[in-house]
């Protein structure tokens, strides 16, 4: 069994609950927060045997389908650019392109419900 743990703008959150749904998957959504733009995002885990697990990405790419640019005044990022190494004296960004959806793929050795 794998577990999938996506990271989704907000926008399409819903869109994803139900087209996961939809197609017969189990998930549970988690408000979540960037750490870098500290704007509001959902957390999906998904739990899926690993001969679905294409499937699960299909409908994570078909409900987040694009990148997005969020511009703006980015000074509140200082903190996480010099944590990253860039140069301090530098510029700040003004825009940052954000994904429609960060994935992580982890295997899972059991899953118990009592
Ligand atoms: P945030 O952390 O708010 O990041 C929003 C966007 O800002 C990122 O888009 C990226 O383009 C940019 N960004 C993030 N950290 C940066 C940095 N240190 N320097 C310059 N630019 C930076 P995405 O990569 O599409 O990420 C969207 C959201 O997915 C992130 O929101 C975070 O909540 C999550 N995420 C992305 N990568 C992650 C990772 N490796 N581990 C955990 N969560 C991650």
């Amino acid at each position: 069994m794998k577990l999938v743990v996506a990271v989704v703008r907000d926008e399409y959150a819903g869109q994803l609950a139900d087209n996961l749904t939809r197609d017969g998957f189990s998930a549970t959504k988690l408000a979540s927060t960037g750490g870098f733009l500290k704007a509001g995002n959902s957390t999906f885990l998904i739990g899926v045997e690993a001969d679905r697990l294409a499937g699960v990405l299909d409908v994570i790419q078909q409900s987040c389908p694009k990148k997005k640019t969020v511009s703006g005044d980015l000074t509140f990022a200082e903190g996480a650019l010099l944590a990253a190494g860039t140069n301090p004296a530098g510029p700040l960004p003004r825009e940052v392109s954000v994904g429609g959806a960060t994935v992580f793929i982890l295997s899972v050795d059991q899953v118990v419900k009592v």
